[in-house]
């Protein structure tokens, strides 16, 4: 009897402990850890989730850091890596001056809206660039085609898998479902995602092969009509629940695939929803009828397109306006520096005017 008792609260103990177990395991570690790696090895050749100066990610995310962006161009790390207030300070206010075209020391809404134009522009430049490097990495022979093999190689090499061992198994014209078990190890569907963007980067007439200028399109959709459209039908798969390829308030507010590791902390966080909700009707719902078609969505989301640079110009010159003049002075950019350059300045309000 008593050896039967011992057995059964052991037995219990043991189910207890195990499960206890279980549940203080860490949930996002191996995540993390994932996300960590991917971002080392992936960054070079694979589309980048955060496009700098697109209004959305490809995860369905709206891109909080958008206004300094498309303010600081290609000088946003500086302000990042620069921790200095006076430097900045210095900084901001050059900055200040060329925004100020007519030069009568104030921003205009147009004057803001040339310049996100043109710091637009400098993000595409450095995309440009820096696909010169990506575009060497997945071709080494360097004639200036690649193959959706020679990328799938590469692509399964960057996620750990042998190069040599894939590129024998392509080469024979083996299946590379012998290898599901670590296929299974990838994001589902990563591959036939991928294969799709490939194939839609192919410029007519299609022969199969990226250039780069084609490579480009792969990893930069936001400045190529076609591959816009792809990025956006992609977004909308992705948050449409009904499947009517329209995105109502509530599927954009509710939380895309393959975030749920986040659920728990967005859950908390009420402003993700309200920023949403306030995108969703403000801005992206150009006919405001509650309804977000593909269109709306391609529209918002194209960063050449200069009615959304005036909106945007406006919406940062309200921000900072303390005078209510609808434009900007230079006493209220650098009150307001850390909205504009992420980077705040504490003595703002001294010298001012020395400066002129
Ligand atoms: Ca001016
Ligand atoms: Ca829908
Ligand atoms: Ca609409
Ligand atoms: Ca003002």
């Amino acid at each position: 009897m008593w050896r039967r008792n011992l057995l059964s609260v052991s037995l219990l103990l043991f189910v207890l402990l195990h499960f206890m177990d279980v549940s203080a395991r860490p949930a996002n570690m191996s995540a993390a850890k994932d996300k960590a790696q991917e971002n080392k090895d992936e960054n070079e050749i694979l589309p980048p989730d955060h496009l700098n100066g697109v209004k959305m990610e490809m995860d369905g995310h709206l891109n909080k850091d958008f206004h300094q962006e498309v303010f600081l161009g290609k000088e946003m790390e500086e302000f990042e890596e620069d921790t200095e207030p006076r430097r900045n300070r210095k900084k901001l206010i050059e900055i200040f001056t060329k925004v100020d075209f007519n030069k009568d020391r104030s921003i205009s809404a147009k004057e803001m809206q040339r310049w996100i134009m043109e710091k637009t522009e400098e993000h595409f430049q450095e995309a440009t660039m820096e696909n010169k490097n990506s575009f060497r990495a997945v071709d080494p022979d360097g004639d200036g085609h690649v193959t959706w093999d020679e990328y799938r190689i590469k692509f399964l090499a960057s996620k750990g898998f042998n190069e040599k061992e894939v590129a024998e198994k392509i080469k024979n014209g083996e299946d590379l479902k012998l290898d599901e078990d670590s296929l299974n190890s990838l994001h589902s569907g990563v591959l036939e995602s991928l294969k799709d963007r490939w194939f839609q980067a192919d410029n007519p007439p299609a022969d199969q092969l990226l250039n780069e200028e084609e490579f480009l399109s792969f990893l930069h959709p936001e400045h190529s009509r076609g591959m816009l459209k792809y990025m956006v039908k992609e977004i909308v798969r992705d948050l449409d629940q009904d499947g009517d390829k329209k995105l109502t308030l509530s599927e954009f507010i509710s939380l895309p695939m393959g975030t749920v590791e986040n659920q728990q902390a967005q859950d908390i966080d009420d402003d993700w929803v309200r920023e949403r909700k306030k995108e969703f009707e403000e801005v992206i719902d150009g006919d405001h009828n509650g309804i977000v078609t593909m269109e709306e969505l391609e529209e918002y989301m194209d960063p050449m397109n200069e009615h959304n640079a005036l909106n945007e110009a406006k919406q940062m010159i309200a921000v900072a306006d303390e005078n209510q003049n609808h434009s900007l002075e230079l006493d209220e950019i650098l009150k307001y520096s850390e909205y504009f350059t992420g980077s705040k300045l504490m003595d703002y309000a001294r010298n001012v005017h020395e400066e002129f």
